[in-house]
């Protein structure tokens, strides 16, 4: 039985007397650190449980944490003059101030850095209930991973900037108002969510988990804005899989349907397909519904499948390293396939692997999310970005990936597992994506040099691979009330 920890705590973190102040390339893993901890109760809270029925409630860990040093607007007028700042001549000198919810996870952990960079103030807010999940599952990453009080250290030391990190559940209405209170964000980049489809998929438990942190997060995050920040711009990661595969192109969000001879700009109709891609159908229901009564400013951004592993800042240092998943419940098709590829597992292609999707490199996942906050949504406004810049076949990345390893010299075999899911394995796929193209982005295309790299990283550590994590292990099917244990 596993359960979370879940007792409120406020940490503050001070610099110890050591100059941060200087960029250097080396961090130490002795940070100079100040603490001062006060502990109190937050409501008993449940998660989940692993492998059996009874669930004992035990309180979530939150803590607060600010390691601070240099004032940031002194640190950021320094570097970049240009960006993470206001946009109106009044406020103009005041960088912006942005909260990243599920920053200590793969994408909201290169976003941190990438905004922290660019001179936005930074707050993460997690609960770590994702690294929960891998000593849940026995699963592992397969880059080591630093704990997200190294990485900011390691962070502070190597840059100067501070990034404020608030950890606890957002679940918990009454700490993410404080969260709210302390941070004053103007965006909110909520990444902060159960992501996996497989996770929702494998036993009762888990789908109601999913759903319940989901969708009670994100309301909290609503509630949060219009209590506490009226102004600021929510900014939600979507997901491509809302909208299914349907036999007509996708459009961004909206379609314009005439019917019986009246016309009328719609929602795109979703057909998710997994209690996790409706977690997010049931998301984005909650935040339209929310601009339009509260005026609420919100970005979806629907994303497609993220792949690589390295940005400019996570590869500053080996404590900034990003996760890289590829086991059968939290891995993504290419991230997986190159591992795959790297050990001499063959390359698992579910069913016939006609599956389209989306896909983009976590390094445009960076950008997207800065375009996103920097021209942001109107009062009342819930605007949606397709957010991908390829679409490939699940046939297709296998075929990149065996290209790409037997010029390193791997052996790399395709096999056609049965499908675990139950989804369309050939289809129509034409989703639009042009609206972040037309803020400014400038896509990662896939390439062979790309295809290289990502290789290469799995090729440095495929000794950490736990093989028998690549299989996958949970059905569409199958799924039931049952609790189940899922790890080898
Ligand atoms: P991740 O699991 O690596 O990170 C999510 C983070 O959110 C974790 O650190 C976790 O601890 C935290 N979190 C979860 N629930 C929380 C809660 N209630 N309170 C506070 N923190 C909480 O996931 P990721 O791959 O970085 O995905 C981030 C977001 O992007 C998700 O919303 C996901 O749906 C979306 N997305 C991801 C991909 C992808 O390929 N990775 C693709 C499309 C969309
Ligand atoms: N697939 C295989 N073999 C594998 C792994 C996956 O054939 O070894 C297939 C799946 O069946 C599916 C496709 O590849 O058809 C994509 O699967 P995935 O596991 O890479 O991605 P998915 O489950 O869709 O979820 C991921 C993220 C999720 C995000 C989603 C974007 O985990 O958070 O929302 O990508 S999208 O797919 O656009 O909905």
């Amino acid at each position: 039985m596993a359960h979370l920890l879940s007792t409120g705590c406020y940490l503050k973190l001070s610099n110890g007397g050591v100059s941060y102040s200087t960029p250097s390339t080396q961090c130490s893993k002795v940070y100079p650190t100040s603490l001062t901890l006060r502990t109190s109760r937050s409501p008993l809270k449940k998660l989940i449980s692993h492998g059996e029925s009874s669930h004992r409630e035990r309180p979530l860990r939150r803590c607060t944490v600010t390691a601070t040093t240099l004032p940031i607007s002194q640190e950021a007028q320094k570097t970049h003059p240009s960006s993470g700042f206001h946009n109106s001549p009044k406020e103009s000198s005041k960088p912006k101030r942005v909260m990243v919810i599920g920053g200590d996870g793969y994408c909201g952990w290169a976003t941190a850095l990438h905004l922290s960079k660019q001179n936005y103030e930074v707050a993460i807010v997690d609960s770590l209930v994702r690294r929960f999940f891998d000593h849940q599952l026995g699963l592992d990453s397969l880059t080591p991973i630093s704990s997200i009080h190294d990485r900011i250290r390691c962070w502070k030391s190597l840059t100067g900037k501070t990034i404020e990190l608030y950890i606890g559940d957002i679940c918990d209405f009454e700490f993410l108002t404080e969260t709210f209170k302390s941070f004053e964000p103007d965006s909110v980049v909520h990444f902060g969510e159960q992501r996996s489809a497989p996770y929702s998929m494998i036993d009762r438990s888990r789908a109601v988990f999913t759903q319940n942190n989901n969708v009670i997060g994100t309301l909290n995050v609503l509630f949060a804005i219009k209590e506490y920040r009226e102004e600021c711009h929510l900014v939600k990661l979507g997901t491509m899989g809302e909208y299914g595969t349907p036999n007509i192109d996708i459009e961004e969000g909206y379609i314009t349907i005439t019917h019986n001879g009246r016309t009328d700009t719609l929602p795109y109709p979703k057909q998710a397909s997994s209690f996790y891609h409706l977690s997010k159908v049931h998301d984005s229901n909650n935040i339209a519904f929310t601009c339009k009564a509260w005026g609420i400013r919100a970005t979806d951004l629907n994303q497609g499948v993220v792949y690589g592993v390295r940005t400019d800042e996570t590869e500053m240092h080996e404590d900034l390293c990003n996760r890289f998943d590829y086991d059968g419940v939290f891995g993504t098709a290419l991230n997986r396939f190159c591992v795959q590829a790297a050990v001499g597992h063959p390359l698992t292609v579910y069913g016939k692997g006609g599956q389209t999707r989306g896909y983009l490199d976590i390094r445009d996942t960076v950008q997207c999310v800065e375009l996103a906050i920097a021209n942001p949504a109107q009062p009342g406004e819930f605007r949606v970005f397709n957010q991908f810049t390829e679409q490939f076949s699940v046939n297709d990345l296998a075929a990149l990936v065996t290209k790409a390893g037997e010029k390193m010299g791997l052996d790399v075999r395709t096999i056609s597992v049965p499908n675990p899911r139950v989804e369309a394995e050939e289809h129509y796929y034409n989703a639009k994506h042009t609206k972040l193209i037309e803020l400014g982005l400038k896509p990662h295309i896939l390439s062979d040099s790309l295809l290289d790299s990502l290789l290469n990283v799995a090729v440095q550590f495929k000794d950490r691979v736990d093989t028998k994590q690549i299989m996958p292990s949970v059905s569409w099917r199958k799924i039931g009330a049952k609790p189940k244990t899922v790890s080898a």
